[in-house]
């Protein structure tokens, strides 16, 4: 068949075939073709010519060589080969989803931006959350920053908000951002590793600059490894401007709050994930969607007048600040729902781009160096990015308000302007666009004196009191964790003088933090503290900069995971995920094979999850369902062995039944109040909503 050679109307009674409904046909390579019913455009080249055989290259003879002439492969190949674009330098991996932005409380007296003022109107924007140091392809939960980037698509023109979960940022000054990104990248001469912060460069760097010390609290806290990217913040971090009809200006800084909650996973759980599944943050967004289970935020405002910003202790303009919320309250003026997945990940999420100068009339920009170095740096970026001055053309970064002005032509021009004018001012036409002197943009009237130079004023030379406010803000179990996090990234490090240094620097933001991580390093002495180049300031404590303060009593957006094996309780199964699910949780049924189990009765229960490829990491808590034999069973498997210690050791409720405590017995589990009986579903759902902290202290030693 494979080498039989057609008649030319043979050949067109098979290409009508392919084109055709519901029928499998055998093309000469021998692969069966299964078309799925419906009309079938015909597949063609580029150039709209029909192709006959999308299986075969043209040859001289059927086992002689390719011919050169073979204009279809070369299409096809040549398309292939061009297909990458440069990923980002940082924040390549990403998860991009479509929503709305509604404004539910109007900013009027401070600004003119529409999107500011109309409130109930919904906004179109594209958000893309990130990780920063991995390439596209490394996993979703690396111990990392995520951005979080947000375009609206306001009547007067693109808005992008890009920033990100953690509200101040390493560097004061956009000249010291290559080195920072270079230093925590891998490192160049052997290639590793691939998104951590955990090596030699990236801590060289950072003993090196007190000014990220602040970010080292945050980067080190439990913000850095979140359960799902619909459980975290997003901080536009810069002060910007807001601007009114009067032409008076107010600071302001951006807040996302998520409807669900702060949630962060464990440091060993994290790990875990990443081996159990690279793409935990992006499936959990795509099957929340899927699921309609729209994930939502809240968008505040801090407001603030150029007087009050000089009462601060410390300076607004520095990008290693946060502006506590005790000192300026947060104003929820909206919320942002995001409903809808991307059709094409390359169309939308790969070829986004967000640049911080994108703004609207009423909102302009402070003076913050690092912002303003970033007002050039990412329209630079997408040049090179995305190859044209017209990215701006492409379908995900085109406004959907109308858009027109004189410039031409340029790589990959889609738009074929008409008539002679491509300049302005003119008096040849009657249609082209014009200035709006009144509606346009305006940039803050603000006079600027002083002497230039490569300076860095007075006011940013404070870099540990925050740092030190937000250790003492956390909780004991917050802070255990920051010292663990530290122990271990610079247990990572090989060279002794830099782990010194870092615990010097500690030394300025609390002594104890110091002591603790200097005992984890099996340090027998203090080092010495560098000079710093301001005294550190007692600043009072902020619960709002915890993660466990801002964690809510719900099971919404969690999920729960319940393990069977043959003889289970299937009532009993039933009982749990009814409760589970009326509780807001996603449930998974998981059991040695994915075809699923025979429960006592002798009926079958289908699995959502092979025990293998399905363990408790992936679960917020866990019930074990097993006959006394299925105990038995599952007791000599060591997935099933560490299904139960994993849940524990990450401080998960645990609910089992009779026969399933052979398996706990098996794999060493304690009795807490997180334990308890899966006959209890009120109290296993009550436990299920938290992680049982008290619990730490038995399964693992912290710094
Ligand atoms: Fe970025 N950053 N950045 N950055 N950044 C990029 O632009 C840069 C900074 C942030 O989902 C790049 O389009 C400089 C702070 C996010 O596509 C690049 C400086 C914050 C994203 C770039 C900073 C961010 C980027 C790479 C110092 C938090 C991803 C690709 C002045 C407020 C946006 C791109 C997306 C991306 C440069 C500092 C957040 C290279 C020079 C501070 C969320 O242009």
């Amino acid at each position: 068949m494979a080498n039989k050679k057609m008649s030319v109307s043979e050949m067109r009674s098979k290409k009508k075939e392919s084109h055709g409904g519901g029928v499998a046909r055998q093309a000469a390579g021998g692969e069966l073709h299964q078309t799925a019913g419906g009309h079938h455009p015909a597949l063609t080249t580029n150039q709209g010519v029909a192709l006959s055989d999308n299986q075969n290259s043209l040859k001289a003879n059927p086992r002689g060589p390719a011919l050169l002439e073979d204009f279809i492969l070369r299409d096809k190949i040549t398309h292939f080969d061009h297909e990458r674009i440069p990923e980002r330098i940082v924040h390549a991996r990403a998860t991009g989803v479509h929503g709305f932005f509604e404004l539910t409380s109007s900013l009027k007296k401070y600004t003119t931006a529409r999107i500011l003022t109309e409130v109930g109107e919904k906004t179109p924007v594209f958000t893309r959350i990130s990780t920063v140091a991995g390439g596209a392809g490394s996993v979703d939960t690396p111990r990392d920053v995520r951005g979080f980037a947000v375009k609206f698509y306001t009547k007067e023109g693109n808005w992008d908000l890009v920033g990100n979960d953690i509200p101040v940022f390493f560097i004061q000054d956009a000249i010291k951002f290559p080195d920072l990104i270079h230093a925590v990248k891998m490192e160049p001469d052997r290639g590793f590793p691939q998104s951590a912060t955990a090596h030699d460069t990236f801590w060289d760097f950072i003993s090196l600059t007190p000014e990220s010390m602040h970010m080292v609290m945050w980067i080190m806290s439990d913000r850095t490894l979140p359960r799902s990217l619909r459980m975290i913040e997003g901080f536009g971090i810069h002060s910007f401007r807001l601007i009114n009809d009067s032409g008076e200006s107010t600071f302001v800084k951006f807040h996302w709050r998520p409807k669900l909650g702060l949630q962060s996973t464990i440091w060993d759980e994290t790990v875990k994930i990443s081996g159990a599944d690279q793409d935990f943050h992006r499936r959990d967004m795509f099957d929340a969607i899927a699921a309609g289970d729209f994930p939502e935020w809240e968008f505040a405002v801090q407001l603030f007048t150029q007087e009050e910003a000089e009462r601060f202790p410390f300076d607004h303009l520095d990008a290693t600040k946060l502006i506590p919320e005790e000192l300026v309250p947060l104003k929820v003026i909206g919320r942002m729902v995001l409903d809808r997945w991307p059709n094409n990940f390359f169309a939308e999420t790969e070829q986004v781009a967000y640049c911080p100068s994108h703004v609207v009339p009423g909102i302009d920009f402070s003076n913050d160096p690092l912002l303003q170095g970033r007002l050039f740096s990412y329209q630079d970026t997408q040049l090179s990015r995305l190859g044209s001055p017209n990215f701006h053309q492409i379908p995900i970064n085109a406004p959907k308000c109308p858009f027109s002005n004189q410039q031409r032509d340029g790589h990959m021009q889609m738009e074929q302007p008409e008539g002679r004018v491509s300049y302005e001012p003119n008096s040849l036409s009657k249609n082209s666009p014009r200035e709006s002197p009144v509606e346009g943009f305006h940039s803050a009237a603000i006079s600027e004196t002083g002497e230039k130079g490569r300076v860095r004023p007075e006011s940013f030379a404070d870099h540990y009191s925050q740092a030190r406010q937000f250790y003492l803000s956390q909780t004991y179990y917050e802070q255990a964790h920051i010292a663990s996090a530290l122990v271990f990234e610079l247990s990572k490090v090989d060279h002794l003088h830099v782990r010194e240094a870092m615990v010097g620097h500690l030394r300025h933001i609390e002594e104890d933090l110091a002591k603790r991580v200097a005992a984890g390093l099996g340090f027998d002495k203090m080092p010495n503290a560098p000079r710093a180049a301001s005294p550190v300031q007692e600043m009072k404590p902020s619960p709002a900069l915890q993660i466990i303060g801002k964690m809510k009593d719900t099971l919404k957006g969690r999920a729960i995971g319940i393990l069977i094996a043959d003889g289970s309780d299937g009532a009993l199964v039933k009982k749990i995920k009814k409760a589970a699910t009326e509780a807001g949780a996603a449930v998974k049924i998981v059991a040695p094979k994915v075809g699923g189990a025979k429960l006592a009765g002798g009926s079958m229960m289908s699995a959502d999850g092979q025990l293998a490829g399905t363990p408790s990491v992936l679960f917020d808590a866990v019930a074990i369902v097993l006959s006394d034999e299925g105990a038995k069973a599952l007791s000599l498997e060591s997935a099933a062995v560490d299904f139960v210690r994993d849940a524990f050791g990450h401080l998960k409720a645990i609910a089992a039944d009779e026969g399933a405590q052979a398996l706990l017995k098996t794999a060493n589990i304690g009795h807490d109040a997180g334990v308890v009986s899966a006959n209890d579903e009120t109290a296993f759902i009550a436990a299920a909503k938290t992680r049982q902290w008290s619990r730490e202290k038995s399964v693992r030693t912290l710094a």
